[in-house]
């Protein structure tokens, strides 16, 4: 089996290949995937303001420089494909049909959120769209993702799991138990590692000696590749080649983006250990703009329809919110309700 690392991303890869050009695209999908984007820089944008002004319950996670993973890689599936992700993938909720108001409701704890008000923060999943809700050990999701993807096998379905996490979760025992069983396996799983420079406080440097974390695949006998995680169409394009291994039953692959974590771990840390040259490097490269430009370069969107995806988005936010705070809390006699089986 081929492994391969590389630090070029796909898209320059397959730009030397001549195949890249985005005119050759579904235009729809492109749209689509910006529109995403869009929306999920919209959603947590407003949640920020929400939870500076006291309408959330716990502390706020974010994905800002993330959406260009998250909703790259999701673009990727077939509706009934499995769906492993993180903290940082609102992206990848919103484009399998996650409602943004439910999003909302989760961190305010409301009994109309997905886990009925049981959590009051960022656990929230819905198995009919193949989401699984995150657990809060990280990256305890992959363990559920080999075992998603063992049970697709066992059946005979030709579904795959995508799952996602961080840099810092690749220390982790449960990350090499992980890649170990799906690997000797041959499991459809796609692991994407979101590289994002810090693990909290902990930088790359006192994270990992590895030249990458893609090429931690070589030690499992799988592909792997780096690529540049604020481009939309490079994250596609690996996980794409990644999916359509592991559905042809050759087994797992890892994808590496490679962003930059542009709020603090979470909105309650001001994150001064971040040293400011490198949120002015990385704030050149947003991902929502840069698809943005390349769209419009391609005439796959132009000025006005950019405005009017981004004031839909805007609206969309704000009406979520609306809903999400209108809605009830749960009422406290079902506490033990979900709690034991009948
Ligand atoms: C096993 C475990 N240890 C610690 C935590 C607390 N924690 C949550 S996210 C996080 C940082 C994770 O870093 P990384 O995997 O790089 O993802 P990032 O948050 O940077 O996206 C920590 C320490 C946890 N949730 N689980």
């Amino acid at each position: 089996m081929a492994t391969h690392t590389t630090n070029a991303t796909r898209g320059q890869r397959k730009a030397a290949e001549g195949n890249t050009s985005v005119a050759e695209r579904d235009p729809e999908l492109l749209r689509r995937i910006y529109q995403i984007m869009v929306l999920t820089r919209a959603v947590e944008d407003r949640m920020v303001a929400m939870y500076k002004g006291g309408d959330l319950l716990g502390s706020l996670y974010t994905g800002h420089w993330h959406e260009a993973i998250s909703v790259g890689a999701a673009s990727t599936l077939r509706p009934d494909d499995y769906l492993a992700p993180i903290h940082r993938d609102l992206g990848a909720h919103l484009w399998r049909g996650m409602e943004p108001w439910q999003v909302m409701a989760s961190f305010m704890g409301k009994a109309t959120s997905p886990t009925g008000g049981r959590d009051g923060t960022l656990h929230y999943g819905r198995l009919d769209l193949g989401i699984y809700n995150l657990p809060s050990h990280i990256p305890a999701n992959f363990p559920v993702a080999t075992g998603m993807a063992f049970a697709a096998r066992y059946r005979g379905e030709d579904r795959v799991c995508l799952a996602f996490c961080g840099d810092g979760s690749t220390s982790r025992a449960d990350f090499h138990e992980s890649l170990t069983i799906a690997s000797v396996q041959k499991l459809p799983n796609i692991f994407v590692i979101e590289n994002n420079q810090f693990a909290y406080s902990t930088p790359l440097s006192l994270q990992s000696s590895s030249e990458s974390f893609a090429i931690k695949a070589v030690a499992y006998g799988i592909p792997g590749v780096k690529v540049d995680g604020t481009d939309a169409l490079a994250v596609h394009d690996a996980v794409a080649e990644a999916v359509g291994r592991a559905r042809a039953g050759e087994g797992p692959s890892i994808v590496e983006g490679v962003t930059m974590r542009m709020h603090g771990h979470a909105e309650h840390d001001p994150a001064d250990y971040v040293p400011h040259a490198m949120y002015e490097e990385w704030a050149k490269k947003d991902p929502v703009e840069l698809f943005e430009s390349v769209l419009l370069d391609a005439g796959v969107i132009d000025a006005d329809k950019a405005k009017q995806v981004r004031e839909e988005a805007r609206q969309l936010a704000i009406a979520a919110r609306r809903k999400a705070l209108a809605d009830p809390m749960p009422d406290a006699s079902t506490v033990e309700e979900g709690v034991y089986a009948d």
